[in-house]
């Protein structure tokens, strides 16, 4: 009988232990985060997704995925089953800068925490997230004045620009068109003779240039302003079909910095690409933790860019990954 038990006490133990976790372990909460993603319009999108799914489950998080296909309606009927479902903290990519102020309100009531990705919303609902990771955007347009600068200088006026814009009151078509008249704004030599929107596609970037071939004529362009890599390709793509070189009768700039991008610099088919690194979901997860802590965190996080351009050491720029 007392060997019985002595087996009995030894084998609990041993469960005990191979359990491998301790008490505190096993009970630790796991949160569960919703993620309102606006779509895969772009490479650049489809790693920003990936990269915020894998960081979430790296530290550990239940997240919840929602994709809207590129509708703000969707978007926040996807927050709004977040907030149903009582998730501990909800991450809103904001398609557009405006429209968000009930449903975030809703989100406040439920007390439920929000952090933006990526996209900025407008300065007035600011009080109804906590705060933001992505991208310092008017930056961009600024870079790509300076890289214009330096390769038009000495350069009589006028320098024609085509701008691309992204989608429509979108935080970083409006930020990088924002931009780029900032930065160019003390140099008259240069002027928006056109600025169309091709929504961050490259369908949608090859059909804008299509069109504004038909009003302009493309051999008095100097510059073409691509919000995205993606609708870069679409342009190049255009213009090669036509007897306008790419690169070298008009200068092409480039937003992202992917490897279609990185390609056609290389290739002297464009002139310069401003990064917009895509991989925050590490350092998103730590706001999220912090935010989920109760600790006070910074309003804005931002991600940092370099600049490529035929003035850089191009065999240095490493893979992309996106
Ligand atoms: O540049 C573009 C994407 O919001 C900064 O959205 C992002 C932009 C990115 O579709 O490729």
């Amino acid at each position: 009988m007392k060997r019985v038990s002595f087996l009995i006490v030894l084998l609990l133990l041993l469960t005990s232990c191979s359990a491998g976790k301790s008490k505190s372990d096993t009970d630790k909460k796991q949160y569960v985060i919703g993620f309102s993603q606006i779509s895969a319009e772009s490479s650049w999108r489809e790693r920003n997704t990936e990269s915020v799914l894998d960081a979430g489950k790296k530290a550990d998080y239940k997240i919840l995925y929602k994709n809207a296909n590129q509708s703000q309606a969707e978007q926040i009927k996807d927050v709004r089953s977040f907030i149903a479902s009582r998730v501990d903290l909800i991450i809103l990519t904001p398609i557009v800068e405006t429209g968000w102020k009930h449903v975030l309100e809703e989100a406040v009531a439920a007390d439920i925490p929000v952090v933006i990705n990526d996209r900025l919303i407008s300065e007035e609902d600011s009080h109804l997230y906590q705060t933001f990771v992505g991208p310092n955007v008017p930056i961009q347009g600024i870079q790509t004045a300076d890289f214009l600068k330096k390769k038009f200088k000495n350069v009589p006026a006028p320098i024609n620009i085509v701008e691309i814009q992204g989608s429509k009151d979108a935080s970083p078509a409006i930020s990088r068109h924002a931009g780029l008249l900032e930065g160019i704004k003390d140099d008259t030599r240069f002027q928006m003779i056109a600025s169309v929107h091709g929504d961050f596609m490259l369908s949608k970037g090859r059909e804008a240039i299509k069109n504004v071939a038909k009003s302009h004529d493309l051999r008095q362009v100097d510059v073409i302003y691509c919000h995205n890599d993606d609708m870069t390709d679409g342009v190049v793509s255009y213009l090669e079909e036509t007897d306008i070189k790419p690169g070298k009768d008009i200068i092409i700039c480039s937003v992202d910095g992917q490897q279609s991008a990185i390609n056609l610099l290389k290739a002297g088919k464009i002139n310069c690409v401003i990064e917009c690194d895509p991989n925050m979901g590490e350092m998103l997860f730590e706001v999220v933790t912090a935010v989920l802590e109760g600790k006070d965190v910074p309003k804005e996080n931002f991600t940092t860019g370099r600049i490529f351009s035929e003035f850089s050491e191009l065999n240095k720029i490493e893979e992309r990954g996106y």
